[in-house]
Order: structure tokens, then C-alpha cells, then sequence
């Protein structure tokens, strides 16, 4: 069995395939999680002030009411969104909605923030943007909920969410939106940048001699200095990861892995084991996905068998965190032009498969970059026979309340013409 990365010798056949190893830490944490909840769900009841009897001029105990505190309940709030660097995070009520009783008042809320239980300064909102400095930190927030100064209820929201590097939905460049590159016949790669509500930019040159390469994709921040990278397989099988700087140019370009010939496919499949770093995922020749997890420094950890028969599943692309909560989305189109959406909990795992889309054949290309159009929803793209670049915008999590979860797009438009000379998009 070939090396698939330098300094370090790998066997599939003794890579673990049906063990979890980080599974039980992760039960436990979520267990933690859970039985903290379920702690702070009681409800919380402010000790009452201090009634210590008044005594009038007469020396008449009086009985002084204070401002009664009211129980309060609330259903358990969910943390959701995308826990990526420059991700949004929500924090949405769950469960039914809060009351007080006895009955009266508008209840309003409040929200804390806090990276690795330290609060962030400012963080007060229902929303987050996650920042570099989050990057592998674990993410929480507390609702308050307020009916008077004695009567409110304080839940942690399920659950706290460790931050991965940059997704390649940030782009290259450096304004943090879509940006989709491609590589021409002569080798050159170029990239075509967006404004991030749907409108291009000029497209810029960012190298040439890319057509030694029979593989390319991004991974989104691959070694963990904050920018979104590249990485290219040669015809020898060699892996090259080629550090962004962040501003559309490069760092520098150099070799991460060999061996790497035999796979069918090999993408992004952004932080998959949710240690904050980003990972890649193959398909072998015997169809079986295999999950490499970035050690965040450009290198890997042990790869693992993570699914067995991928036959004719090509392309294999990340979407991130496409249904708009916290699990991870990698989508493969089957022989047929059907779209599935391999859904993980970032917990190293596939939790299931959903189908969300159809007639995808015959296009010369299926993929996703991000969000295209500016409604902070991850979109997809096609080009077909014609060069015609196609759309789809996604609905993120808006298909849980639309009445028909089956339908995941809001739609699809044509946003480029003449895609087709492209060698490789992705
Ligand atoms: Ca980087
Ligand atoms: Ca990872
Ligand atoms: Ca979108």
C-alpha cells in the first residue's frame, strides 16, 4: 500500500474503518452539555428581597410586599449556524415558548456569548460572527429571558460549538465572499471574485503552469494561518497544498502528501471531525470513502474509512454547513444525475443521506463554492455542454419551516456564460 503523506506511513488496510475513537470523549461531552442543561432548565426563581416587617410609628409590624419573583419557563435554546471562522452563529428559542406565572408582561431577551467560558466583550446579540480569534475555541451563549427586574430565566443553548478554520466559502481574496476559480487550457488558473451579493468582479490571473495538475480543489484554511488555500495532484500522485495570503496572491506552494494517484476523487470535506482543523475526503478505487483529517498545520492524522461503496459518485464536493445549522454537508452525484447530501455532525461521522436534486447529468461540472447571491445560504453551480454557469441557490435551514423539507433551492439562474474552455472549476 502506497504512503499517502510524507514523513509518515499509512496502511488502509489497518486504517480503522468501523472504530470511533473519538466518539466516547464526544459522548461524554455532549452528556456534559446535556446534564448542564437540564440543570439550568429548572426553573430559575430570584430569592425574594428582603421582607423584613416594617414597623409603622406605632410599632405595628406592617407586612412590606416585594416585587414578587414569578417562576419562568422557557424551551431549550439551540445553537445553530455555521461554526467556521466568519461563520454567523444563532441562537434560536427552542422547544415551546416561554411563560411566566402567574401571567403578564412581554417577555425580552438577552444573550452572552462566550468563547471557551470567557465572555466576548460586545458579543450580546441573538447573532455571532465567529472570528480568527475562535478559530479551534468552543463557542456558547446564554439566553435570558425577562418578564420584570425579579422574574427571568437563564438557559446555556444546545450546544457549544468548537470553531473550524476558514471554509473555502470565504474566498480567496479577502473580502470574505464567493469566489470561483478555474484553470484555462493554457494552464493559466484564474479566479473570478463576487462582491458577495451575486455581481462579479474582474477576474484576475493567479498563476501559470497549472496544467501539470489532474486534481484541483480547495480546501478552505488548510494550515491555520487564517487564509484560504489550494491544492493540486500531479500525475505522480503527489499532493501540493498552495498557501494563500489572503489577499489573492500566494505564500508559498509546497509538497504535503504522495501516493495519492490512485484515488477516484479527492475534495474538501471541511472540518469533518470537528478538531477545528479542515480535512479532506477520497474516494479509493474500491469505493470506499476515506477521511483525512488535517493536523491544521498542512499536514494529516490518521486517515479512516468513513463509507464503503461510493461506486460512480463523482463529483464528491463540500457544501458546508448547507441546511444552515451546525452539521456539515458533503454532496456526491450518483451516475444518474442524482444530488445527495451526506450530512455529518462534525463528530469524524456520516449521521445520514438526503437526496436534493435532480437531473444533474450530463453537465460538465457540479460543484459549490459558497453563497453566491448575499442571503448567507451556501449555494451550488453547474456548467453544462454549452458553458453556461448555473446557480442554485440554497435555502439553508429556511426548508424546515417551509412546508415541503423536500425542496432544498430556492431556485437556480444562469450567472456566466462561456465557462466551457475551462480545464478545471472548482
Ligand atoms: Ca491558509
Ligand atoms: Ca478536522
Ligand atoms: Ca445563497
Amino acid at each position: 500500500m502506497a504512503s499517502h503523506f510524507l514523513g509518515e506511513s499509512l496502511d488502509l488496510a489497518t486504517a480503522p474503518r468501523s472504530t470511533a475513537p473519538n466518539r466516547p470523549r464526544r459522548l461524554v461531552a455532549l452528556l456534559t452539555t446535556s446534564l448542564l442543561a437540564v440543570a439550568m432548565a429548572a426553573p430559575f426563581i430570584a430569592a425574594p428581597a428582603s421582607a423584613a416587617p416594617h414597623r409603622d410609628a406605632s410599632g405595628r409590624a406592617d407586612m412590606v410586599l416585594p416585587a414578587a419573583a414569578r417562576p419562568v419557563y422557557m424551551g431549550q435554546p439551540q445553537l445553530n449556524g455555521d461554526p467556521t471562522v466568519g461563520g454567523i452563529l444563532k441562537a434560536e428559542l427552542g422547544g415551546y415558548a416561554p411563560f411566566v406565572i402567574p401571567e403578564g408582561g412581554t417577555p425580552s431577551f438577552t444573550y452572552r456569548w462566550t468563547r471557551d467560558g470567557q465572555a466576548i466583550a460586545g458579543a450580546t446579540g441573538s447573532t455571532y460572527r465567529a472570528t480568527a480569534a475562535d478559530l479551534g475555541r468552543v463557542i456558547a451563549v446564554f439566553v435570558t429571558v425577562s418578564y420584570d427586574a425579579e422574574s427571568r430565566l437563564t438557559l446555556q443553548a444546545d450546544y457549544p460549538l468548537r470553531i473550524a478554520a476558514k471554509p473555502r466559502a470565504r474566498g480567496f481574496n479577502g473580502d470574505d465572499t464567493l469566489d470561483i476559480f478555474a484553470r484555462d487550457a493554457a494552464g493559466r488558473l484564474l479566479l473570478y471574485p463576487t462582491d458577495g451579493r451575486g455581481n462579479w468582479r474582474a477576474a484576475q490571473v493567479l498563476g501559470t503552469g497549472w496544467n501539470v495538475f489532474n486534481l484541483l480543489f480547495s480546501p478552505g484554511d488548510f494550515d491555520g494561518d487564517g487564509t484560504v488555500d489550494v491544492i493540486g495532484r500531479d500525475a505522480q500522485g503527489r499532493l501540493f497544498l498552495y498557501q494563500g495570503n489572503g489577499t489573492g496572491g500566494w505564500k508559498k506552494a509546497f509538497q504535503i502528501g504522495q501516493g495519492w494517484q490512485g484515488f477516484k476523487t479527492i475534495s474538501a470535506a471541511g472540518d469533518f471531525n470537528g478538531d477545528g482543523s479542515n480535512d479532506l475526503i477520497v474516494v479509493d478505487q474500491w469505493h470506499q470513502a476515506i477521511l483525512y483529517p488535517g493536523n491544521g498545520r498542512g499536514g494529516f492524522l490518521q486517515a479512516y474509512g468513513v463509507d464503503t461503496y461510493w461506486i460512480n459518485q463523482d463529483p464528491v464536493f463540500a457544501m458546508g454547513h448547507f441546511g444552515g445549522r451546525s452539521n456539515l454537508g458533503v454532496v456526491s452525484r450518483d451516475i444518474h444525475g442524482e444530488l445527495w447530501l451526506h450530512e455529518s455532525s462534525r463528530n469524524g461521522w456520516f449521521a445520514g443521506t438526503e437526496h436534493i436534486g435532480t437531473g444533474f447529468n450530463g453537465l460538465t461540472s457540479v460543484g459549490s463554492a459558497g453563497d453566491f447571491n448575499g442571503d448567507n445560504k451556501i449555494d451550488a453551480y453547474s456548467i453544462d455542454a454549452s458553458g453556461r454557469l448555473t446557480m442554485y441557490y440554497g435555502k439553508g435551514s429556511d426548508y424546515l419551516n417551509s412546508g415541503r423539507p423536500d425542496i432544498r433551492w430556492y431556485g437556480q439562474s444562469v450567472v456566466g456564460w462561456g465557462w466551457g474552455g475551462f480545464t478545471a472549476v472548482f
